[in-house]
């Protein structure tokens, strides 16, 4: 009776250590999912890096823009440097116009969800497309996705 008690016990205490067993290796298959899951995140967003390519770098001056004035559509984002000696802005007609950007400065600026089509950039302020600074802005395809 006493015998077959302590082997009962014996046989319970095996049995858990083989459960903590069996948990163990679970948390550390767990462990490695979340961590290949990281990686594919990291290595994912990686990719992305391309939509910074869609930013068109623009330079303004007296008077007048200067760049490659070119997008595939969707969200257009342009980076505004003012290399003249006026403020200046940007803008499309009948559309968002930037902040003044001062002599030497720089903005980012997000024209925002533009469909194919040419569009007529100028500055906004008194005088100034008048004097030149209007460009078109050309918006081709959207670019096919990487996935298709
Ligand atoms: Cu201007």
């Amino acid at each position: 009776m006493v015998n077959s008690q302590s082997k009962s016990r014996r046989v319970q205490r095996a049995k858990q250590r083989d459960r903590m067993r069996r948990i163990r290796l679970a948390s550390l298959v767990a462990l490695s999912v979340v961590v290949v899951a990281v990686a594919v995140m990291a290595l994912s967003s990686g990719g992305d890096g391309g939509d910074s390519s869609d930013k068109i770098d623009v330079d303004m001056f007296e008077f007048g823009f200067e760049g490659d004035l070119t997008a595939p559509a969707g969200e257009v984002r342009m980076s505004v440097k003012n290399s003249g000696q006026l403020n200046h802005n940007i803008g499309i007609r009948g559309g968002p116009i930037s902040p003044d950007v001062r002599p030497g400065g720089q903005i980012s600026f997000n024209l925002g969800d533009l469909g194919t089509g040419t569009y007529e950039l100028y500055c906004d302020i008194l005088g100034h497309a008048d004097a030149g600074m209007v460009a078109p802005l050309v918006i081709t395809e959207p670019e096919p996705s990487p996935d298709a």
